[in-house]
């Protein structure tokens, strides 16, 4: 490309915001883990998800490419994840790159994602994919967010205090607008992650169906004390029962800034 033409417009998450906060509903676990492990006969339906994000008022849904193109019906900014893996290789993990950041944006997205497997033999792959997709997208003028999980033979437990903030920080120097990242299981320690993820936003990762909601609405509540920016969750809303009820108590905390989680749960009842 000729150097001089290369133009970096300003890629902001304020478009995702709301009153500086945001969650996001992810929806991408039929590739990652295969239809048998995650859905029922209700949330096997990506239009299922596609409604709950608008009526839930999610701040953007995130679709694979394929999904996009099939059930994105607008009304909820978009958010195209540009790799991805199936769950049934094993060996180091690695997540290249399946979507260009042209294809998504002629889809509608207003953002890119992108998993990045930190402390993985391959992630150099990673690394180096990402940094052109973050040069496209901001040549576009629109982020470039990382998922980035550690994984891989070396890593011991990936939601150890110092491997979380070792996450975070990876994205901030690898040019990510936004981190998704993943609890580290207390306020505290979260907030180093936090510290280390600097200008970069942070996006706690929702993880498994947590045992009762109150569970998982105090990982959320920690995440947001911590000064986390949002969640990215998918699991623990649309397998909930009632997933615009749970989208609501989740809003409670991570919008209302004084809610607490007693608070938060009132709203189910
Ligand atoms: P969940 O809230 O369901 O955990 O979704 C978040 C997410 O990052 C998805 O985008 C992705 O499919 C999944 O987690 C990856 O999970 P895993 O940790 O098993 O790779």
């Amino acid at each position: 490309m000729d150097l001089a033409k290369r133009s970096r417009k300003k890629a902001s998450m304020d478009g995702f915001l709301t009153n500086g906060r945001s969650m996001f509903l992810a929806y991408d676990q039929g590739l990652e883990h295969g239809p048998s492990k995650d859905f029922n006969d209700k949330n096997i339906d990506p239009g299922y998800i596609m409604d709950i994000a608008i009526k839930g008022r999610f701040n953007a849904i995130v679709f694979q490419k394929g999904l996009a193109e099939k059930y994105y019906t607008g009304k909820v900014p978009l958010i195209v994840k540009v790799n991805g893996k199936a769950g049934l290789a094993s060996g180091e993990p690695i997540s290249k790159q399946n979507c260009s950041v042209e294809y998504a944006l002629s889809l509608g997205a207003k953002a890119v994602g992108y998993t990045i497997y930190l402390g993985s033999q391959l992630e150099a792959d990673m690394f180096n994919e990402f940094g052109k997709i973050q040069e496209q997208a901001h040549e576009a003028g629109i982020p470039a967010i990382a998922w980035i999980y550690p994984r891989g033979a070396v890593i011991q437990n990936d939601t150890a205090k110092e491997i979380v903030a070792y996450a975070a920080r990876t994205g901030l120097e690898l040019g990510a607008d936004a981190v998704k990242i993943k609890y580290t299981g207390d306020s505290a320690s979260f907030s180093w992650a936090v510290k280390s993820a600097g200008k970069a936003k942070v996006y706690m990762s929702g993880g498994p169906k947590a045992p009762t909601d109150q569970d998982f609405l105090n990982q959320v509540q920690g995440a947001i004390d911590a000064g986390a920016t949002g969640l990215a969750v998918g699991r623990n809303v649309w397998q909930h029962p009632d997933p615009l009820k749970i989208s609501e108590s989740l809003k409670q905390i991570i919008f209302a800034k004084k809610k607490k989680v007693a608070e938060a749960v009132l709203v189910q009842s």
